[in-house]
């Protein structure tokens, strides 16, 4: 229990105003359900940090259900399918004929978080930017407490009757779970990803995931002037080591095609290096904490997961506070973790399935190439294996 400070209640406290806790608030308000929304950043922060640019089938109709999809509508772009560049040549993955009509949709994630800040405060909902000290007490109990200093300085508590930890992977609600009662399961890559931003014309119509004895690349968008690229390096790749000369050359060697392709340059404003893990944590609850999104797991970029499953965590858990306060049924909010981790391992597996065939691992032979050019032969030239890609990466259904 914690003594002193300005004391509130809410029904579901929800720590993190990223994909996940932001989605959740906005998916409780209109079932009527009260929530506040405790973020360490600024609202200007949070509505800069570049990550994520795919949304699924599934979270661009979430996103319209709710009533937020109408700049990601006007302004993302539909996708319908991706390029698999290797050997020198492009193989194309159509999503719509081997999904049913599926898509993704190309908006960016800040994007996302910008309409889901203004539609949330505009509808009277509460965000408290800026707080520090944030920890989470008494989870066993049936009043779980979530406390904080404010933007001001004054200390708050507010009882819950349950928490939600939306507050990724450097977060405080997992490591607040005692050890011993979480069971983490991770995979180290050993590589990183450069990312860059640029501003020049598409390169591409569309994605474009290239493997090549040098290194993965991806070319992807944000706007019909501004380009993201990345390419595969080592984790501990020094960002001021390349010049805009240096990296377009990788691009360059790394995106040859037989038909002599090249990428549309321009002025890079943006390099970051991202290192690269998969992390599960079971179970996705303890007491009346509830784990989503990055906060219980983390997939390397490769498949575009990482946001989608910050949103489909959240509409199970949606769905289940739902039951709770509608129904007085608290079945969905016991099967919460695993639903949502049987959702969780099949995005796992697919983003290590694409890292695995597609970047250039360490000490690998050519026997190893050679077999990841055959996959990629195989995966693009039968129909079944493109549409096991094409409906992982469109996104699976939730159960
Ligand atoms: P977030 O987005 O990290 O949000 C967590 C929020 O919690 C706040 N926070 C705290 N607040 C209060 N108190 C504390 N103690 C706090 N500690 C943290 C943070 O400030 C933040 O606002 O987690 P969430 O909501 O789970 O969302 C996860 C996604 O952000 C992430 O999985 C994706 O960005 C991953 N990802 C991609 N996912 C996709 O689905 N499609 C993509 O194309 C895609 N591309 C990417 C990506 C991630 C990338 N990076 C940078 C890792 C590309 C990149 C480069
Ligand atoms: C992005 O545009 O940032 C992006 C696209 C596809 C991925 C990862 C990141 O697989």
């Amino acid at each position: 229990m914690v003594v002193g400070g300005s004391h509130e209640r809410t029904q579901v406290g929800i720590v993190g105003a990223g994909p996940a806790g932001l989605l959740l608030a906005v998916m409780l308000r209109l079932q009527g359900i009260e929530s506040i929304v405790v973020e360490k950043n600024s609202r200007s922060t949070v509505e800069a940090v570049i990550k994520a640019g795919v949304l699924e089938q599934g979270t661009v109709d979430l996103m319209n259900e709710i009533g937020a999809g109408a700049r990601m509508m006007q302004q993302g772009f539909r996708h319908d399918g991706v390029v698999l560049r290797f050997d020198g040549r492009d193989e194309r993955i159509d999503f719509p004929s081997l999904t049913g009509g599926r898509r993704v949709t190309i908006y960016a994630q800040h994007d996302v978080i910008k309409d889901l800040i203004r539609m949330q405060l505009e509808a009277g909902g509460d965000i408290r930017f800026e707080t520090s000290e944030v920890g989470v007490h008494d989870l066993e109990t049936s009043s779980p407490v979530l406390c904080f200093r404010d933007k001001d300085g004054v200390f708050r508590q507010i009882a819950c009757d349950f928490i939600a930890g939306c507050d990724g992977t450097q977060g405080i609600c997992r490591p607040s779970i005692p050890a011993g009662a979480l069971k983490v399961y991770e995979r180290l890559y050993p590589f990183g990803w450069f990312g860059i931003l640029c501003t020049a014309p598409r390169s591409a119509e569309e994605l474009i995931y290239a493997m090549h004895e040098r290194g993965f690349v991806l070319v992807s968008t944000r706007s019909p002037d501004i380009q993201r690229m990345y390419f595969q390096c080592s984790p501990r790749e020094k960002v001021n080591e390349w010049s805009d000369d240096r990296i377009w050359a990788e691009f360059r060697a790394r995106l040859a095609t037989r038909d002599g392709w090249l990428p549309r340059e321009g002025p890079i404003f943006s390099k970051t290096v991202i290192g690269m893990r998969s992390l599960v944590v079971e179970p996705m609850r303890h007491g009346r904490l509830f784990l989503a999104g990055d906060s219980a797991h983390v997939v390397p970029p490769t498949g575009a997961k990482g946001l989608n499953l910050a949103a489909s965590d959240a509409q199970i858990l949606a769905r289940a506070l739902t039951a709770f306060y509608k129904s007085n049924c608290s079945d969905l909010l016991d099967r919460y973790s695993d639903t949502a981790l049987r959702r969780v391992w099949k995005a796992t597996r697919f983003s290590w399935w694409m890292t695995s065939m597609l970047h250039t691992f360490p000490g690998a032979d050519e026997f190893q190439h050679r077999l990841q050019v055959t996959e990629l032969d195989y995966v693009t030239g039968s129909r079944a294996a493109a549409m096991a890609l094409a409906e992982n990466y469109v996104g699976l259904p939730i159960e």
